[in-house]
């Protein structure tokens, strides 16, 4: 893979990128919003593509779609109340629907009965409520007409379209006859720039995704050397996940983003920049008929697990085409809220710890540490019966502990080199318990 990291784009030296990510980094937590048309289907926000669904099949979810209890203030104080500090609204994602006024194109908000630029709302209210906000857009497009037909579109073949590997070739020339993928990365060039200069200081871009070479022209399908420029001259500040295929710059994106991805594959991402995107259930768009809700101690997995591997979680809302969260959505943020109200210390600019305080994997503990405070989290996933817990090796590091949600004293004794934690009667009433130690 000619993926040797040498070039730089911005020159931009690692203490400045540091400052610029320090926000993102020191936050940990935020909410991604997956809002559009697929939210009428309910059945995943790739429907169209999954089955194949014709443009004019799909008109109806535009006629339609009326989010008549679209309150994105209400979205603001829940994702606040959870304790994120940031929020990545899909402004367009695969299926073309804009979510935004643009001039480009009559796919949008303003034609439908909402009658007005959602995303606009969206970025007023999250920061009256003091979050960040951030823009996801996706750079494939199902509805544009110059967008390449193959084999991931919507429009693929079917294998009775084709015989063999020319007829298929045949079938896709004579499918994109006058399509021009020109055209389309003006399109979404100029869309970007609007989203840029049309709603004030933008936080994140979130681009996705890149298949190289899939529209001809191989690693550069975006145009994505000249879009950075553009988007750095308009928001110098922000911050770019790595989506857009510029993975050969040391500096053609600041954060990875292992999707939906298990808490023990986080580690191997640890000294990077990175936020982990992980859904509810299995569908990132609203699905009605998903059984496979995460309960809250796999969702304070993902969130411990990424910031004890130094990354961020963005937890994801499929809200309803009536513009709301679905109650078991807000049940599983409430969730949240209940338990960061009482732990967000353990959350908010902590990382991995310092290696001296390593312990075994056996223990099914997480540690988070505050550089600044010099403050070791330890998070008790499972509560041990005796209520002692070990720490092997421990003595001489830690000058006192308590019990974070509520700052009783945690008994230490000694035993050997070790520390033993002497846990209350009473299991604390979270799925996950937290203990402060002070090491300095
Ligand atoms: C993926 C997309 O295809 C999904 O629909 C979702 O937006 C996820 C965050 O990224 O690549």
């Amino acid at each position: 893979l000619a993926n040797a990291q040498t070039k730089s784009l911005t020159n931009e030296p690692p203490e400045k990128k540091a400052q610029r990510m320090a926000w993102f980094t020191n936050a940990r937590f935020g909410m991604f919003i997956h809002w559009g048309l697929y939210a009428l289907p309910a059945r995943h926000e790739w429907i169209r593509n999954y089955e194949r669904i014709t443009t004019e099949q799909y008109q109806k979810y535009f006629d339609y779609f009326n989010p008549d209890l679209y309150d994105p203030r209400q979205w603001a104080k829940t994702a606040k109340a959870a304790g994120m500090k940031y929020a990545v609204l899909t402004a367009k994602h695969h299926e073309g629907f804009c979510l935004f006024d643009s001039k480009y194109t009559d796919y949008k908000a303003t034609n439908t009965a909402a009658k007005r630029d959602l995303v606009k709302e969206f970025v007023e209210a999250f920061r009256a409520e003091g979050l960040k906000v951030g823009f996801y857009y996706s750079l494939i497009d199902w509805h544009h007409p110059d967008f390449t037909v193959d084999r991931h579109h919507p429009l693929r073949a079917r294998k009775e379209d084709a015989a063999n590997e020319k007829e298929l070739a045949a079938y896709y020339a004579k499918l994109n006859q006058g399509k021009d993928m020109n055209r389309y990365r003006a399109y979404l060039k100029n869309q970007i720039v609007e989203l840029l200069t049309n709603y004030g200081k933008i936080d994140i871009l979130w681009l996705d995704f890149s298949y190289p070479g899939a529209h001809g022209k191989g690693r550069d399908d975006w145009g994505s050397v000249e879009l950075l420029k553009t988007i750095k001259k308009l928001q110098p500040h922000i911050i770019i996940n790595n989506r857009m295929d510029l993975n050969d710059y040391t500096d053609g994106f600041d954060f990875e983003t292992p999707e939906q991805v298990k808490p023990l594959e986080l580690l191997k991402y640890k000294g990077k920049y990175w936020e982990t995107c992980q859904t509810f259930s299995g569908s990132w768009g609203y699905h009605r008929d998903e059984t496979t809700w995460k309960t809250q101690k796999q969702l304070l997995d993902l969130l411990i697990t990424s910031v004890a591997n130094g990354g961020n979680l963005i937890l994801n809302v499929g809200p309803t085409a009536r513009g709301e969260f679905d109650c078991r959505a807000r049940r599983a943020l409430d969730s949240m809220a209940y338990w960061m109200h009482a732990h967000n210390r353990a959350i908010y600019n902590c990382t991995y710890a310092p290696d001296i305080f390593a312990l075994p994997e056996s223990m099914n503990v997480r540690l988070t540490y505050n550089p600044d405070t010099k403050r070791l989290y330890l998070h008790v996933f499972d509560y041990p019966d005796d209520r002692k817990l070990v720490l092997p090796g421990y003595k001489g590091k830690i000058k006192y502990a308590q019990l974070l949600n509520d700052a009783s004293e945690v008994r230490c004794t000694e035993s050997g080199t070790d520390i033993i934690l002497n846990l209350p009667k009473e299991k604390p009433p979270y799925e996950v318990q937290v203990i402060e130690l002070f090491t300095q």
